[in-house]
């Protein structure tokens, strides 16, 4: 029967009764009175933690609690970009760890998630951009990861419609481009982790928004919900943007700031860019989704706040660069613009961590960049918040660094300012 849910004759048969049988592809069960482990926060990140918990540790019982619907914070807003050439060996193993699972991911959740791998380019317009560029590639190569240095001609061979001439205001010096690196489809790697986790056992349950932490003797104990108390041995928190929120509600703070970040997405277009191009100078970055559609962002919002708008002047300063780089945009229309709201780090790098709570764990501070890391980073969690210990991978990414001050910046990897 379960296997029917999803066979080529289901399809067939509710493609002519419009869906009415249609069964759902997890379920949505009534929280149970207490849990093994709970997960907050239904994003990419949370889902696959809930899954490699289910699938690759012995936890026991695990429920996965969401306040709004799966997918629908930062999952849901971004604009997909997968790469991993970051600059220090912590942080380019953990990506690249993301980057590997990425490349198995549509077969392992038996789910198409559309991994793209059409190349990712950061532009350097300017001589310190082009030494960062080097810097970097090299470091990628040492560390396994697949990088190259291109010229103005061999970015134009790639990219037809870029004004690579030198005539430009910030002229196109060079590029480092990750042949491996691409997009993916983000409503899709939620369904996706979502169906596994809720065949693997774990119960979804939305519309399920944690109001407080109860803790005893410096012990979690279990949450506080709007569909009441849910007791938990494990509390692991994954809310993006809402990190600082529920930290409080640990009674502990956490050393990040959320900004909107904002996206926007242009008519369809023929394919005219099947390549990634990024360049954190001149705040923009565009790609071309399936449907056509020109996939557009910048860097974020200088202000704090969790409202997932943002203002006109990002959006303004971000055409006109996008403009500068592709005259051939000029009279494209956009279509719709959003935000969402992104926890940044002092060093740009994530908090993936146990906390001064014991059984409670917060994986976050993903900033502008989390959604590549979305298989490596469940995984790695999934291994701490089992092992109440982190995994070599993660080890450097606890919340202990801001008292060490073993930092590991990579802001200049991050793609868009920050
Ligand atoms: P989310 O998907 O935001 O999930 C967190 C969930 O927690 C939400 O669904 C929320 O409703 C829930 N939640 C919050 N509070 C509670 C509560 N109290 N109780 C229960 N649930 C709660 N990254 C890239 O790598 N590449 C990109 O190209 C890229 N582009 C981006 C573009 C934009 C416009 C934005 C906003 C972000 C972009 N990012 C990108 C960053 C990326 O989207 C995030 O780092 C990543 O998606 C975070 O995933 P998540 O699962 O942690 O968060
Ligand atoms: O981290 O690659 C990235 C990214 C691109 C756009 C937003 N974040």
């Amino acid at each position: 029967m379960k296997k029917d849910r999803y066979s080529v004759f289901s399809l067939a048969r509710n493609s002519v009764n419009y869906h009415q049988d249609w069964a759902e592809a997890w379920r949505s069960p009534e929280p149970a009175g207490e849990y093994d482990v709970i997960v907050v926060g239904g994003g990419g990140h949370g889902l696959a933690t809930a899954y490699y918990l289910a699938t690759e540790h012995n936890v026991g019982r695990v429920a996965l609690l969401e306040k709004g619907w799966i997918g629908g914070g930062n999952t849901g807003r971004n604009t997909t970009i997968v790469r991993s050439n970051y600059l220090w060996d912590e942080s380019a193993h953990l990506y690249e760890k993301s980057l590997k699972l990425w490349e198995g991911l549509s077969q392992e959740l038996n789910f198409n998630v559309m991994f793209s791998q059409r190349g990712v380019m950061n532009l350097g317009h300017t001589l310190q951009d082009m030494r960062d560029i080097y810097r970097r590639s090299n470091a990628n190569r040492l560390n396994g990861i697949d990088s190259e240095i291109l010229l103005p001609d061999q970015i134009k061979e790639i990219v037809p419609a870029m004004n690579v001439s030198g005539d430009t205001r910030y002229p196109v010096l060079g590029a480092s481009y990750q042949p491996r690196g691409g997009v993916a489809r983000h409503d899709a790697v939620a369904w996706g982790y979502a169906r596994a986790a809720d065949s693997s056992g774990v119960d979804i349950i939305q519309n399920c928004e944690v109001t407080g932490i109860r803790q005893e003797g410096g012990s979690v104990r279990g949450v506080e919900t709007n569909r009441g108390y849910i007791g938990a041995k494990k509390v692991a928190v994954v809310v993006a943007g809402h990190a600082s929120v529920l930290a409080e509600m640990g009674g502990f703070r956490l050393p990040v700031e959320s900004h909107p970040l904002q996206a926007l997405v242009s008519e369809p277009l023929k394919p005219v860019l099947d390549t990634v191009v990024m360049s954190n100078a001149v705040h923009g970055y565009v790609s071309q989704s399936d449907k056509g559609e020109l996939v557009i962002g910048a860097g974020i919002d200088a202000y704090t706040g969790y409202g997932q708008r943002g203002s006109f002047s990002i959006i303004e300063g971000n055409v006109a660069a996008i403009v500068e780089l592709f005259p051939i945009f000029s009279r494209v229309r956009m279509l719709r613009q959003w935000g969402g709201i992104v926890d940044v780090c002092p060093d740009a790098c994530p908090i993936i961590s146990k906390t001064p709570v014991n059984g409670l764990y917060f994986n976050c501070g993903w900033g502008t960049g989390g959604f590549k890391a979305t298989p490596g980073s469940g995984w790695v969690f999934a291994h701490t918040v089992a092992n109440d210990e982190p995994h070599p991978l993660n080890a450097a990414f606890e919340l202990d660094r801001f008292y060490s001050g073993a930092l590991i910046d990579e802001h200049g990897a991050a793609g868009v300012a920050h």
